[in-house]
């Protein structure tokens, strides 16, 4: 038994050994990356415990200030992937631009883009929450890394994955080749091979869709949910809707399950439509996983790995999930299908 044990450093030393020019250096910054979610992973878990512990308000009980858990997050990823690993430079949700690596530290050639932790309003309430990260090669040459060397198309990203902060802790990760997952055993600090190759089912019966927002949809999307609803035994209808309103998880759920996750722009104002979720650090990264377990993702008009980004928090509207069902939703945003 011991011996299936295979463990996420385990994992990425056997998949550097497939790579000959392999320095080792991606396998470095994915192992210190590896080691703030750990970190993330500990405190996420003791925020249930907040109150009990006195961690409420500015200052603990041991005169300790008590950081926002994603303020936290990110100061975790910034400092420890600043202190040692390959990168350039850094782009965070909770940062407004670049963040540099301190001057005299080494630059690599990687940049890593990242929501420390999603879905954070909804610790509270004990939902799962989780981190979101992309990694790209640079395309400056040399010197800090600039917003060139992260606004490039998702197709491009050197890897990509998400830790889900739950019932267990598990990391989705793929590098281009399939997606793999590891839960973290806390009792001994190791995150273990639990899923060696995830494929998403061609077509699910759930659809995840925050339906308040149901009147500032586009037409299409608008004929897309009402047809979902439409009983028709042969094509599987109606669907059920799931929806937790924490993005890792509503797209984990449906990664294992099949399904479509939307959050398509606002129409409120049809001139300037408004989408919610962020390009760089949220859609990409995800949409990267959707493709490599067999899925599909879009804006409704394009796919979302050719996309050029144009700044670092720019957002995107988001169809993502089983193959079959995104390409229907396509058919109805695009008029083609009524
Ligand atoms: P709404 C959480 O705030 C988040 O950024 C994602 O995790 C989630 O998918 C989305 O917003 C939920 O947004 O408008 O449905 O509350």
């Amino acid at each position: 038994m011991q011996d299936k044990l295979v463990t996420v450093q385990r994992y990425l030393a056997e998949s550097q050994s497939l790579h000959p020019e392999a320095t080792g250096a991606f396998t470095e910054l994915l192992w210190n990356l590896i080691l703030a979610f750990k970190i993330i992973s500990r405190e996420v878990n003791k925020a249930g415990l907040a109150s009990i512990l006195g961690l409420t308000g500015e200052r603990n009980i041991h005169g300790e200030e008590v950081k926002k858990l994603d303020v936290y997050a990110h100061e975790t990823i910034v400092g420890i992937m600043q202190r040692s690993s390959p990168l350039c430079g850094m782009a965070s949700e909770e940062a407004e631009e670049v963040i540099p690596i301190p001057p005299g530290r080494p630059l690599g050639k990687y940049v890593l883009a990242f929501d420390p932790l999603d879905g954070s309003s909804n610790i509270d309430a004990n939902a799962s929450i989780g981190t979101i990260f992309s990694i790209h090669q640079r395309l400056s040459k040399e010197g800090p890394a600039v917003r060139a060397d992260f606004l490039q198309p998702g197709g491009r990203q050197v890897a990509a994955g998400y830790v889900i902060y739950g019932s267990s802790t598990i990391l989705v990760y793929s590098s281009g080749s399939g997606v793999v997952a590891f839960t973290l055993d806390q009792s001994v600090g190791e995150f273990l091979l639990s899923h060696a190759g995830i494929i998403t089912p061609a077509q699910g019966k759930i659809y995840s869709v925050n339906e308040g927002n149901a009147l500032t949809w586009d037409a299409g999307t608008q004929r897309y949910i009402a047809h979902l609803k439409e009983k028709d035994a042969a094509s599987g209808r109606p669907y059920s809707l799931r929806y937790i309103g924490s993005l890792v998880s509503d797209f984990h759920r449906n990664l294992l399950y099949g399904g479509i996750f939307l959050y398509p722009a606002s129409q409120a104002d049809p001139a300037k439509p408004k989408p919610k979720l962020r390009l760089l650090y949220e859609v990409a990264p995800l949409a990267l996983i959707a493709e490599q377990a067999g899925g599909r993702a879009s804006t409704g008009a394009a796919r979302i790995l050719d996309l050029q980004p144009t700044e670092l928090h720019q957002k995107v509207p988001f169809i993502v999930g089983s193959k079959v069902d995104v390409e229907r939703y396509e058919a109805f945003f695009q008029g083609r299908e009524r």
